[in-house]
This record gives structure tokens, C-alpha cells and sequence, in this order.
């Protein structure tokens, strides 16, 4: 397949986190070209020594792609701009790539949260915007060795109303990846599911799956899914079951999973969680609906970050053989 390779500057992926080395792969694969953007040289040098390795079902793939730039890397503008970054991280990188984006950048936005495709907006009302979720699992074992757990399927839809026109690219690249015209709602039941799951993994320190076996951790989330769904309630998103009886079937299924906040609270990155329950008690507190218990989870989970931040410290600035 030849797609796009007379366009270079086409496709351009942002993040290059587990989703993102998926869809990274997936462009190699097919010989698509596609640049890959980094925050800094590290793990762009740890890709560029090593190449990328995607293990799927006892197979491996090491791709050697050789597009790989900084995010202040000079550069032409970039037509389709796929971000796969952390929520948090991600206005700061578009900060920094703002000399590669114009009005025509078309932004696809893959990543677990809310709150991120406000403010690219306000800062790039112009722009197409898409969003999109997925249900695929990956994790990474290295910095350019990723595991694709669990496939699943991918859906985008529109922020701003307009057609993305490279939809069949994408489609052509990844068979499970669908356009669905109202989105949001899609939205709001996967940000509900991990609001549901990935504080409380944090607070327990456990697999999604162990929550189910754990009686206080049980009574938590049913606490926390209600107040969820009174959110949803009030912005008129249904859900088809019960969030607990969804949540419980997804920790079930990804039972032997880290959750992703899990993951990165363990790799002492900064944590989504404003993008989830903190942006959940802020929605509710708009629409005047009580959320105090995923209001108790935000605050637990902030004192641990910050305890495994000063017991760091402490290490970090301990004097040898005391
Ligand atoms: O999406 C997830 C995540 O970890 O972010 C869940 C559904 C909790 C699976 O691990």
C-alpha cells in the first residue's frame, strides 16, 4: 500500500505512549509515512537505537521508523495530527508544536478523559477536531517495547461538526476503527468507567480484577459509580446498565490488568486525574449535584501522590551509607 506516500508530512502522531506506538505501527506496517513527535530526545533516542517493538500474540514486530523528531524541532506544517498523549500533557505539547500547526491541522484526539478538547479549542477554535476512544489494551515494557494486551475497537467523531476526511486512512490502517456521528456519549460512558476503575486501583494499589475481591473497595465503587451516574443523568447521557454492573464486567475482563492511572502513579508520572474524577466533581459542582465520595477519592489520591513524592525526595537526597 502506497497510501499517502507522495504527501510526506501527511500523518504525524503525538505521543508515542502504548496507543500511540499502536498507531505508529500500524503506519509502518503499511508504509505509510508518518512522523513521530516527542516531548524530548530521550525516548526519541530510545526508539532511534532500538527501533519499536509491538509484541501481539507470542509474535513480535520491530519496526525501524525513521521520522522521529522533538516537538520544537523545526518542521512543515502537519496535515493530520493524531494525539495520543496523556491528558495532562497534552496542551503543553500542542504549546510547543504550535510552529507545525495551522488553521488546516486536522487534531484527532485519542486519549482516556475530559476537559482536554475544550481547551484545544479555545486555544485553536479554527482547527477540525476529532475525538476518539478506544477499548484496545497495551502496555509498555520498555520505552520502545510495547504489548498490545487485548484488542478492542476504536471510535471517532467529531468535535465541531466537520467530516475528517482522512477517516478512510485510518480505517485502511486499523479494521476496528469506526466513525460514529454523536460521540459524545461514547465519551461520557468510557470516562465513567475509568473514573470507576482508576482512582480506586491507585487507593488500593491493586489489579483492576482485585477490586472485585476486595469488600471495601466493592462498597467504594458503588458508591462512586451512583454519583457518576447522577452526573450523567443531569447532561442527559444514558447509559444502557448499571455503571457498577458495567465497571464490575470491565474489571472482570481486564482483570489481571494495571489500570493505566495505576501504571503511571507506579512510574512516578503526573496522574489524569483531573481529566477524570476531579473533572467529574467540577462538572457536578456546575450542575449542582453532590459528588462526595469520588470528592474523597480525588483527595486520597492527591495525599498519596504526594507521600510517594516526599518519600522520593527523601531517598533522592539521603546521604550515602547512612
Ligand atoms: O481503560 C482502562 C485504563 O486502565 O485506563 C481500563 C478500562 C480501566 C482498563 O485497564
Amino acid at each position: 500500500m502506497t497510501l499517502g506516500k507522495k504527501h510526506p508530512g501527511l500523518w504525524a502522531i503525538l505521543g508515542l505512549g502504548s496507543i500511540g506506538s499502536l498507531w505508529a505501527g500500524r503506519f509502518l506496517d503499511k508504509n505509510i509515512p508518518v512522523e513521530l513527535l516527542f516531548k524530548n530526545q530521550t525516548r526519541l533516542e530510545a526508539i532511534k537505537n532500538n527501533g519499536l517493538t509491538i509484541h501481539q500474540d507470542k509474535e513480535s514486530v520491530t519496526h525501524h521508523p525513521e521520522d522521529l523528531h522533538t516537538c520544537d524541532s523545526p518542521g512543515a506544517p502537519i496535515h493530520n495530527l493524531i494525539i495520543t498523549t496523556k491528558a495532562q500533557q497534552t496542551l503543553p505539547a500542542l504549546h510547543t508544536l504550535a510552529h507545525r500547526i495551522n488553521t488546516n491541522t486536522t487534531l484527532i484526539l485519542l486519549q482516556n478523559g475530559m476537559g482536554v478538547a475544550q481547551e484545544i479549542q479555545k486555544q485553536l477554535p479554527h482547527n477540525p477536531l476529532f475525538l476518539g476512544i478506544t477499548t484496545e489494551g497495551a502496555y509498555r515494557t520498555a520505552p520502545h517495547t510495547v504489548v498490545y494486551a487485548g484488542k478492542g475497537d476504536t471510535w471517532v467523531g467529531s468535535a465541531n461538526m466537520q467530516k475528517l476526511a482522512a477517516l478512510h486512512t485510518l480505517q485502511a490502517i486499523n479494521q476496528h476503527c469506526f466513525w460514529d456521528e454523536n460521540i459524545h456519549p461514547r465519551l461520557w460512558q468510557k470516562f465513567a468507567i475509568n473514573c470507576a476503575i482508576n482512582g480506586l486501583t491507585v487507593l488500593f494499589q491493586c489489579k483492576n480484577g482485585e477490586l472485585l475481591q476486595n469488600k471495601q473497595a466493592c462498597e467504594q465503587m458503588a458508591k462512586i459509580c451512583l454519583e457518576i451516574e447522577n452526573v450523567l443523568n443531569k447532561k442527559g447521557i444514558q447509559l444502557s446498565e448499571s455503571l457498577l454492573k458495567t465497571a464490575s464486567n470491565i474489571a472482570e475482563r481486564t482483570s489481571d490488568n494495571y489500570s493505566s492511572m495505576l501504571q503511571d502513579f507506579r512510574a512516578q508520572r503526573d496522574l489524569e486525574l483531573d481529566y477524570l474524577n476531579a473533572y467529574l466533581c467540577r462538572e457536578a459542582a456546575r450542575l449542582n449535584v453532590e459528588t462526595p465520595h469520588n470528592q474523597a477519592l480525588v483527595e486520597s489520591i492527591k495525599q498519596l501522590t504526594e507521600a510517594r513524592r516526599s518519600e522520593s525526595t527523601k531517598l533522592t537526597n539521603k546521604p550515602p551509607f547512612t
